[in-house]
């Protein structure tokens, strides 16, 4: 009899050592520093008790559709910044222009005498993103170039001015017609707003042009104190009609980060968002990489946190390479995307995943395909994801955990390209969950046998699939019933 277990084990071993080169490495991309990224230091939480509780509502939701629309989305090129002469040997690297950076600058703020995206659809984008298991849509309203998505009185440079061909349309307002299909989905709603505005001849005298432009003032907002000052009024009055004349709105995201008292750009934020939230008591301020109580949510930017936070964040990612549409664009694939999901929920965050809308309106087809596909692992495994909290030890081996508000444990596993299938495989637990008692497949109900490992195999439990387990292509997910660990109860007691 001892034999036969002794070989079973031996043959286990193997077999899981196996399933052990196929893991997964869930990818943990170093978490930059920086303006966007973000470290464990430096968060203010609010006292607000409605911003609080939105909060909760926020950590519910988990993915975004994050979508950044605009003049630069008609060439396919960088958003906004190849306007910043010191800034073109990048931003510019995708166009083919003449090195006049006067006649660039002018061919670049008259395209909004060619914006007309005539297959913009508002509402099938918002349904289509519900389908999709999109639980709230943040959009440029306006991005550093200046160009307004809104009926803004404020400026004449926007999508509903006669200069623009788009304006003849009825849903010239795109933002009006976005939110209210978001609403209508009910989906939340992230107003992307920059407080830099290189058109605004406040920030940028004559929109930069025939100047050497920084992604600062063109002048010293201390000497020129008034200027200034009618540049923050301008801010505050386009904030003011964003929070006051779209209906409900749940977060304030406000882009560019260098704009802050310490590099002389005071906009008087905590004034702004007070006045906005006498509007919308619930609205979560978003002044990005300020690390003071006007930044509710740290936002790193194209990386994830490699542990929990311990306070709301969401990492806003690009699906292809760049924020704007590009003709030529790679997408990540939709395994990438799910994986990334399922790394960002399990350390706490949330992902807004960001689409650039190509220039007609619509969204790429590539990205339709891989939000269909995350769609569908989602309508399977919503209760791994939505509404959870990070349990107590999220990452063990290529193992994900995550806490249901009901107390239930999840465990989920990511699959690699390749990954065969499979009757065995170890699942890592960690003493602080506790110990096993159950574990029951997500998307089936299946009830999946476990033998405990022994010796000197890795803690954890080995699951052992019946014939009627057929593996996800993407990931599994299952729930967990753990009891206290019996060895942790007696080193309790000593
Ligand atoms: O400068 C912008 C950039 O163009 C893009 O909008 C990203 C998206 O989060 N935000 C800023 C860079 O941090």
């Amino acid at each position: 009899m001892k034999l036969s277990f002794y070989l079973l084990m031996k043959q286990m071993k193997t077999i899981v050592l196996f399933a052990a080169l196929v893991a997964y490495a869930v990818p943990s991309m170093a978490v930059e520093d920086g303006v966007h990224g973000c470290t464990p230091k430096g968060y203010v939480e609010p006292t607000e008790p409605k911003v609080r509780e939105r909060l909760e509502w926020f950590k519910d939701q988990k993915l975004c559709l994050m979508m950044h629309f605009g003049l630069y989305s008609i060439l396919g090129i960088t958003e906004s910044w190849p306007l910043v002469t010191k800034d073109a040997f990048w931003a510019r690297s995708d166009v083919e222009w003449t090195e006049d950076d006067t006649e660039f600058k002018r061919q670049y703020y008259a395209l909004n005498r060619c914006f007309n995206p005539i297959r913009f659809n508002a509402k099938e984008i918002a349904k289509t993103a519900k389908r999709c298991g999109f639980r709230y849509v943040a959009f440029t309203t306006k991005h550093h170039d200046g160009f307004c998505l809104w009926d803004t009185k404020y400026t004449d440079y926007k999508v509903t001015a006669r200069d623009c061909p788009y304006s003849s349309c009825p849903g010239a307002d795109i933002v009006k017609g976005l939110f209210e299909a978001c609403r209508e989905e009910g989906l939340g709603i992230s107003a992307y707003f920059s407080k830099a505005d290189f058109h605004h001849d406040d920030f940028w005298e004559n929109a930069g042009i025939g100047r050497f432009t920084t992604r600062y003032p063109t002048y010293d907002t201390a000497k020129d104190a008034e200027k200034w000052a009618r540049f923050r009024e301008f801010t505050k009055n386009q904030i003011l009609e964003l929070v006051g004349n779209y209906g409900p709105i749940d977060m304030l995201w406000l882009d560019g980060g260098w704009i802050r008292p310490s590099k002389g750009c005071d906009l008087g934020m905590t004034d702004i968002i007070e006045c906005a939230r006498r509007i919308q008591p619930y609205l979560i301020a978003v002044d990005r990489g300020q690390r003071d109580e006007n930044m509710n949510i740290h936002t790193p930017e194209q990386t994830v946190p490699e542990a929990p936070l311990g306070y709301p964040w969401e990492s806003c990612i690009t699906m292809s390479g760049g924020w704007g549409y590009h003709y030529d664009d790679t997408y990540k694939s939709a395994r990438e995307l799910i994986h990334l999901l399922i790394d960002v929920v399990s350390k706490g965050g949330n992902l807004a995943l960001n689409v650039g809308p190509m220039p007609d309106g619509r969204l790429p087809r590539p990205a339709l395909e891989r939000m269909e596909a995350m769609g569908r692992w989602l309508a399977k495994n919503s209760e791994a994801i939505y509404g959870t909290r990070t349990a107590p030890c999220p990452i063990v081996g290529s193992w994900r955990f995550t806490r249901g508000k009901d107390g239930r444990m999840f465990a989920i596993r990511p699959w690699a390209e390749g990954t065969g299938s499979l009757n065995h495989i170890l699942m890592n637990t960690d003493s602080s969950h506790g110990k096993v008692e159950k574990v029951v497949h997500l998307a089936t109900g299946i009830e999946i046998p476990f033998a405990e490992t022994v010796g000197d195999y890795e803690s954890g439990i080995v699951l052992k699939f019946p014939a009627c387990f057929v593996r996800d292509e993407y990931a599994d997910a299952f729930v967990i019933e753990f009891s206290p660990n019996p060895r942790e109860e007696q080193s309790d007691r000593k």
